[in-house]
């Protein structure tokens, strides 16, 4: 096995772990590896101290105050707005909607959009990877529409059959829902053709980035995408907040979502007028302390940069591959050539829930099960997979350390 000297890449892990307090916890008595970045990442002190300084000095509702806490705290929570932008290169700021997460996008995307769009015998495109939240939303959509939900296969690597995927767009494709990294694969797909080729058949294109962001430089006017959604907290951000980008001419066509304070210009008993972007698709007050700490998590991945930190995790995921091939009976599921730094597998006559306890046991976190995507599993002939997923602190000593439980698990338990 290699020692970090040999494979670390140009990143100084020392000081990268530092900021992450929660790494320095035991389990079960050992030190903490944690491999479910996937799931969720830790989050940075100067996260947690966003939080803290919003609560202990400018908590207050925005947009409605004109005292000074109430400016403080609209001032803070649209400076995460700006952030968002420029951390995906969206053209504008209207085109930036904050929600809970990536689930609550999709959602607002199939209930307004769909809703005004997608009628009876038209056609949403998703695929075989998807997480449940890009699948269920449109289930419900094609059902009360009476439209038809295709879905294009993954081949054996578990990688998207773009041959099916063009043969499936027709002039009744509406939507093409599509995940740009997988989470139980990490396959990363071709998003800036399938975008081409919905565009060319006159289908807009939603991507789920809630894995993508937080490995790559994201440009949503290069991939030309017209909606992208994420989640805060798979880029070292707090719970609780996501954004939806939409094109600004589309979601300006689109019906509101939510209906309360804050969407709203007028009100009357008769008749009420909508709120401009973005404001129109924020009802209520939102999750304003969450918010204001998503910058300091932004401006965490800006300050390692986010090249380095896919380069680290590529470095993680080619080593992790070798050394876990190496293991009796081990199957990695998702061998594409493209990947985020994500690693699921079988062990033969091992169920995964045994394995996550036994390294438990050993104070390394992974998840196991079906990561919330069954018709995957269901292609792949497997109730579930054990997962390991990297992320900026995630060092090669961790990864032998996953590599040794393994061994441990097989010799337990084959
Ligand atoms: N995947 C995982 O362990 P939310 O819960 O809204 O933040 O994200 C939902 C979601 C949507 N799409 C993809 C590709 C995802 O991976 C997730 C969340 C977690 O894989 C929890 S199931």
């Amino acid at each position: 096995m290699a020692t970090i000297e040999e494979v670390q890449p140009a990143i100084d892990i020392v000081s990268v772990r530092k900021q992450f307090p929660i790494l320095e916890r035991l389990v079960k008595g050992k030190p903490l590896v944690y491999l479910d970045n996937a799931a969720t990442t830790q989050k940075p002190q100067s996260v947690i101290d966003a939080l803290t300084s919003y609560y202990s000095g400018y908590n207050a509702n925005i947009h409605r105050g004109i005292h000074t806490l109430a400016e403080e705290a609209t001032a803070a929570f649209e400076a995460t707005r700006d952030a968002v932008q420029q951390f995906i290169n969206a053209a504008t700021r209207e085109e930036i909607i904050f929600t809970r997460g990536t689930t609550e996008g999709i959602n607002l995307v199939a209930a307004t959009w769909g809703r005004q769009n997608v009628g009876k015998g038209d056609e949403v495109i998703i695929s075989g990877m998807e997480h449940h939240s890009n699948i269920v939303p449109w289930q419900i959509l094609c059902e009360e529409k009476g439209a038809i939900l295709k879905v294009i296969p993954v081949n054996e690597a578990g990688e998207l059959q773009m041959d099916v995927f063009h043969s499936l767009l027709n002039s009744k494709t509406k939507i093409v829902a599509i995940v740009h990294a997988s989470n139980a694969l990490g396959t990363i797909n071709p998003i800036k053709e399938i975008v081409a080729a919905a565009h060319n058949a006159g289908a807009v294109v939603l991507v789920d980035g809630a894995q993508s962001t937080v490995h790559m430089d994201i440009d949503v006017q290069n991939l030309d995408c017209d909606f992208f959604a994420l989640s805060a907290h798979k880029l070292y951000g707090p719970t609780g907040v996501g954004v939806l980008y939409g094109k600004k001419h589309i979601l300006e066509s689109m019906p509101p979502y939510m209906g309360g304070g804050e969407m709203i210009k007028e009100v009357t008993f008769e008749k009420t007028t909508y709120n401009d972007l973005p404001y129109k698709y924020e009802a209520g007050t939102p999750n304003i302390a969450d918010v204001i700490a998503f910058k300091a998590a932004m401006d965490f991945m800006e300050s390692i940069g986010k090249e380095n930190i896919a380069r680290h995790e590529q470095v993680l995921l080619n080593y992790a591959t070798e050394e876990l091939q190496k293991i009796n009976g081990l199957k990695i599921i998702g061998q594409s050539k493209h990947k985020t730094g994500v690693i699921s597998f079988v062990i033969d006559n091992i169920h995964p829930q045994d394995i996550g306890i036994l390294l438990d046991n050993q104070g390394i976190a992974v998840r196991t099960g079906h990561h919330c995507t069954q018709p995957l599993m269901s292609r792949f002939c497997i109730p579930g997979t054990t997962r390991a997923s990297f992320a900026v602190y995630s060092t090669i000593d961790e990864v032998n350390a996953l590599v040794a439980g393994l061994h441990k698990v097989v010799k337990m338990l084959s």
